[in-house]
């Protein structure tokens, strides 16, 4: 591991003590911790004030009991989070997941990036996160609204539109947001509509916010090939995952000229020489709900594995949009085997540090979520705007704006990596650009 500045070894060893049992948690704020030696030499007054102690310290955390009942009448116990990170830049800001895997460490790590990612946007935006240990797969969606309904039952009173915005991530899309929508409405018999985000466009969401964390994710690798001088005409694309943000990558990727040629789920992985047919993916993902074999079932020349890494496949370009630490060492090795030369993260944290050190050597140009991603955030930023001034942008208004969001975080990163003598690391030029940003703000506000 590479090793911290002397002033940050004390900070980064009291967040691993204070916080046992959390290593997602450890592992993000260690991430970011790692890059910010040139900004303790340049900036003082920010060690003075505290700031990086007291960023790592949530402004509040939340956690409740979620109690329903399933459809053969038996009594459910579930865990609800809230973690309202930080707040000095606009309302805690990031969304919910559903997954059995969740838990406060998991929650913290996500909360923690939220922080960086919404300042690098430049929208008024805290960070926050949440979720539950529920699992939506398998469950009818009765049994989805009962949870959500019980979910929002202690959750709103911890929320709003000045306050705290949640909104989807894994396991939670359009339908469990309309059912958290219309429980909030309910009981606080306000029709908010700024409270959440990620709503169907009927009732106040916006144009491309499905879209667009994917999209973002390959805007953002397009503009590292086009300060390359290339394009992603004829590349050939691996992207991990099938869910959300997966699926609209991929369709971006074909519309820019490029062919993704794998995707996965928890199962396995499906490759597809052809490019992947997302009509069918969507049949398969969204409105069956299956698993992605039946994909390679339905269609000829592709080919599902159960057994292996989808990093097998060789490709120019990979984008993980699946889960965290999904990308290790080994795969990392494979990835450069076969012909690498971008990764752009589409999902949070889902290169273990490891596979990073892989890549960096192999020099494998290394794009981290927080900058690759964030155009998911900043398009509910964009989904609050309409909401304030009661509009409804279109389709390209609303897509050109996250595509110049995207450019101005591309270019953040790159002249922050430049200023602080790391030019062309986007992993150092996120960290510090969306750190100082958030810092500035918090010396600002006094000690709160
Ligand atoms: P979805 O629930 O829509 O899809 C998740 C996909 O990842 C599914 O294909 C799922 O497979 C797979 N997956 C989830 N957990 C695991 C696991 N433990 N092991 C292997 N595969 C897994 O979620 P999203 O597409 O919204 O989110 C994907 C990633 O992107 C997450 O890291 C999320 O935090 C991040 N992200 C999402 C944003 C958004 O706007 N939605 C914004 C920014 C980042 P299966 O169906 O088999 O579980
Ligand atoms: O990780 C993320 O940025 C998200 N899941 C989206 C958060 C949001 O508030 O739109």
């Amino acid at each position: 591991m590479p090793q911290l500045h002397p002033h940050l070894v004390p900070i980064f060893d009291e967040i691993v003590r204070r916080n046992p049992g959390e290593p997602e948690f450890h592992q993000a704020a260690r991430e970011v911790i790692e890059s910010l030696a040139p900004v303790v030499e340049r900036h003082p007054e920010y060690a003075d004030a505290e700031i990086l102690r007291r960023l790592c310290e949530p402004e509040r955390q939340i956690i409740f009991r979620v109690p329903w009942v399933d459809d053969a009448g038996r009594t459910q116990v579930n865990r609800g989070f809230r973690v309202e990170f930080n707040s000095a830049l606009g309302p805690f800001k990031g969304g919910l997941r559903f997954h059995p895997s969740v838990n406060l460490g998991i929650v913290k790590f996500l909360g923690f990036e939220q922080i960086f990612k919404n300042a690098l946007t430049g929208m008024p935006i805290g960070g926050g996160k949440g979720g539950s240990d529920f699992d939506p797969k398998g469950k009818s969606d009765a049994e989805v609204m009962r949870f959500c309904q019980s979910f929002m039952t202690e959750l709103y009173r911890h929320i709003g539109e000045y306050t705290d915005v949640p909104a989807g991530d894994i396991g939670v899309g359009g339908r469990e947001i309309g059912y958290l929508f219309g429980q909030y409405k309910r009981i606080t018999n306000r029709y908010e509509s700024g409270v959440l985000t990620g709503k169907g466009i009927s009732w106040g969401g916006s144009l491309v916010r499905t879209e667009s964390t994917g999209y973002g994710a390959v805007f953002f690798a397009q503009e590292i090939l086009r300060t390359g001088g290339d394009s992603f005409d004829g590349k050939r694309v691996v992207v991990s995952g099938a869910g959300n943000v997966a699926t609209y990558a991929i369709e971006k990727v074909h519309q820019l000229g490029g062919t993704v040629v794998a995707c996965s789920d928890s199962s396995g992985y499906v490759v597809d020489e052809a490019g992947i047919d997302l009509e069918l993916l969507r049949e398969v993902k969204d409105v069956r709900r299956a698993r992605i074999r039946e994909y390679a079932e339905a269609r000829a020349g592709a080919t599902y594995v159960s057994d292996g890494s989808i990093w097998d496949v060789p490709a120019d370009v990979a984008i993980p949009s699946a889960t965290q630490n999904e990308l290790d060492e080994s795969g990392a090795a494979a990835l450069v085997r076969g012909g690498v030369r971008i990764v752009a993260e589409g999902a949070n944290m889902p290169t273990t540090p490891q596979a990073i050190r892989v890549l960096r050597e192999a020099g494998v140009i290394f794009a981290p979520g927080k900058a690759a991603n964030a155009g998911g955030v900043a398009t509910s930023a964009l989904e609050m705007q309409q909401n304030a001034s009661r509009d409804a942008w279109t389709f390209e208004h609303t897509e050109e704006r996250l595509h110049e969001t995207m450019r101005a975080i591309h270019d953040r990163c790159l002249e922050t990596a430049e200023r602080y003598g790391a030019p062309g690391d986007y992993v150092v030029g996120a960290n510090i650009a969306g750190f100082t940003r958030v810092a500035d703000a918090m010396l600002a506000l006094g000690v709160i």
